[in-house]
């Protein structure tokens, strides 16, 4: 009776929904993207087989599995630190969920069911879902309150534990079209919906994510509440009489939590990096379904002050320590970086949702420079170590261990397999298997090629099954192919991201820019014959008719670009980072005689590129003739020598023992 009364929910939702707005463009599931490329299908495989399990190991050997089994039998003591650790179980799931989708596998399968089965014993009976009060309320974690929510809106992160619910059981029930931990989450949607809304009770929720999480709800089952929900929880901010505006300290004024101002009078980045990137990716989704423009303004103008004042050159955000937080307009140290792996996840998230908000290429460029760079290197090549932060420099690399990773001073100098605080690697297990969704995406007879992964995609344009093949070296080499395979001739607009990096653009800002420009022109053919091309919104538009085997090639000039920083950012200046391609580039240690903070690279150095496939995992490495200052030990006089330079990927940094690193180097002594 309840799964019947469950598919006619389903039903009456994708009925409703079908006549909802919503975004205009729709990505291409991940599951109809199949890649096969040397780069993203080896990270999604080890993230399958080694940090999926290691994941699951660690939610075990933690405590986090029994918390959840302490709260089924309502006694015992929270053994984890942090009232958020439910969420690396569910994050894990979601991360497994997507895999699943992919790739069966029953044993996994019936794991997470034995664990779906503990979770549903920790649900309280009216819905409420938090092992760090349900255990003993009497003796809840001192962020918790010592009533439901009363502390939401600081530190219990009852709604985070809520959100991260939500999204694991949407991936559930979509990979395995299984309803237990959908109904687990819908129980307590409900009652999230009971308590809070006009009339109810009100907050900010303190860490955001149950906004994005009840959109993922209400799309599945097209209960409007849902969204509702996560509508007012997005207008409650600003609204705390509490704070004191006066105060310049995040955590006094609100700006920590983003609930300092209404979200529709936000346009700064501001507060807690993962937070803000959670807000605003969830404020995307309630503009896009409920069509409010004063949200989605407040979006674009902040959107505009992270890509022009708040963004490292590796597309990383978040610079501060304290408070894990954005810092002020061009506040971007390097010694001091704290640049989370969460917030370049959550960075990943925003740009995608604004994309298909807009339709312009520069939300990819932004989210292509973030995936390959201040994203993965968070997880080491060996799929399970992590960095927490993601340094911008290191000059000596005395390594201290602490409970969260390795450190020099302030920054993560090793990576390590689990944090005390462990919602970076949980969130990488989650983010990595679901980038073929963010390749390609429609909008009627538009087809969006966003990312560059060579595989074979399945979709339907016009009415009729098209199969495009993308084949490429990228990110190592520019030249693409995409094969166009429809069923039947069908007429289409294919549009193919030209990325800034291959027009000059070092970013969609004059926050960094290109210091040599390049002369080649991006070339498109089609069936060996070169077309002029309009672009548009940052979009080749190729226009026609497409018969089976038709051929596009696509040349995107790739050479190695110096990059300069806004002079307004005094400390890159006189400086030059190096990026081809969407890679961009550091030093290490372990290529460059053991330091790297001495070393110059001259203006008229020319690099030559060799790809390297033993290194690494294979890496294109660059070369060239730099200077290094030494200083003679006896004597203390300093002298320039020429010396071989050497730079790797930056997001391959860190996997052959610690020491020296750097991204920005100086041009002159
Ligand atoms: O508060 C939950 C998570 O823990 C945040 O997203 C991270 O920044 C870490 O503080
Ligand atoms: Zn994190």
């Amino acid at each position: 009776m309840k799964t019947i009364a469950f598919i006619l929910m389903i039903a009456v939702g994708l009925i409703a929904n079908a006549q909802q707005r919503d975004y205009s463009i729709k990505a291409v599931d991940f599951s109809k993207v199949k890649l096969n490329d040397h780069f993203w299908s080896p990270r999604i495989e080890i993230n399958r087989t080694v940090t999926i399990p290691a994941s699951f190991e660690r939610c075990e050997s933690t405590g986090r599995v029994t918390n959840f089994v302490m709260a089924g039998n309502r006694s015992g003591k929270l053994c984890t630190k942090y009232p958020f650790d439910d969420t690396d179980i569910y994050k894990t799931i979601e991360g497994a969920s997507f895999s699943l989708a992919v790739h069966p596998d029953a044993k996994l399968l019936a794991y997470i069911d034995s664990l779906i089965t503990i979770i549903a014993k920790a649900q309280e009976e009216d819905g409420y879902l938090y092992t760090a009060r349900t255990i003993n309320p009497a003796a809840a974690h001192p962020w918790s309150g010592k009533e439901r929510w009363e502390k939401e809106r600081e530190l219990s992160h009852e709604l985070y534990n809520a959100g991260h619910l939500y999204e694991a059981a949407a991936a559930h029930y979509l990979a395995t079209k299984k309803t237990n931990l959908l109904n687990i989450a819908l129980k307590n949607a409900d009652l999230v919906c009971s308590v809070f809304g006009p009339a109810k009770r009100s907050v900010a929720p303190g860490h955001e994510i149950v906004e994005m999480g009840l959109v993922k709800l209400y799309r599945i089952t097209g209960k409007k509440e849902y969204l509702n929900t996560a509508k007012f929880f997005i207008e409650a901010r600003g609204k705390y009489a509490g704070y004191n505006s006066a105060s310049d300290d995040s955590w006094k004024n609100g700006s920590y939590w983003q609930d300092d101002k209404p979200v529709k009078l936000q346009d700064e980045a501001e507060g807690h990096a993962v937070r803000a990137g959670y807000l605003y990716s969830a404020v995307a989704d309630v503009a896009a379904l409920t069509g409010d423009d004063s949200l989605l303004h407040a979006i674009d103008k902040i959107w505009e002050n992270v890509v022009t004042k708040k963004m490292y050159v590796q597309g990383s955000v978040g610079a501060k320590g304290d408070g894990e937080r954005y810092g002020k307009n061009y506040e971007l140290p390097n010694a001091s970086a704290y640049n989370e792996t969460c917030a370049a996840i959550a960075n990943v998230y925003w740009n995608e949702r604004m994309f298909l908000l807009h339709g312009e290429s520069k939300y990819i460029d932004v989210l292509e420079k973030t995936l390959y760079n201040g994203l993965i290197s968070g997880i080491g090549l060996d799929g399970k170590s992590f960095f927490y932060t993601n340094a911008m420099q290191v000059e000596s690399a005395v390594t201290k261990q602490t409970a969260n990773g390795f450190t020099d001073g302030n920054v993560e100098v090793a990576r390590s397999g689990w944090f005390e605080c462990s919602c970076c690697p949980t969130n990488l297990v989650r983010l990595i298997p679901s980038i073929p969704g963010y390749v390609y995406a429609q909008k009627e007879e538009k087809v969006y090629a966003n990312l560059f992964i060579s595989g074979s995609s399945q979709m339907i344009i016009a009415k009729n099954n098209v199969e495009i093949i993308q084949q490429n070296n990228y990110p190592w080499n520019g030249d693409l192919s995409f094969t166009i395979n429809p069923a039947k001739q069908t007429k289409f607009n294919f549009l193919v991201r030209i990325p800034g990096w291959a027009q000059n653009e070092a970013i969609p800002s004059d926050l960094y820019q290109f210091k040599n420009t390049a002369e080649k022109k991006v070339v498109i053919k089609i069936n060996g014959q070169s077309i002029s091309y309009t672009i548009e919104n940052g979009y080749a538009v190729l226009n026609r008719q497409w018969n089976k085997g038709d051929k596009i090639e696509v040349n995107l000039p790739m050479e190695v670009k110096r990059v300069i920083a806004n002079k307004v950012v005094s400390e890159d200046n006189g400086k030059v980072a190096l990026q081809m391609g969407p890679i961009i580039y550091c030093a290490e240690w372990v290529d460059n005689n053991g330091r790297t903070s001495n070393i110059i690279i001259p203006a008229a150095a020319n690099f030559t590129t060799i790809f390297q496939p033993e290194l690494l995992n294979g890496i294109t490495v660059l070369k060239t003739n730099g200077l290094k200052v030494e200083t003679d030990a006896v004597t203390n006089k300093t002298e320039t020598v020429t010396v071989p330079f050497v730079a790797i990927p930056y997001y391959a940094w860190a996997n052959r023992g610690k020491g020296e690193m750097a991204i920005w180097m100086k041009e002159k002594k």
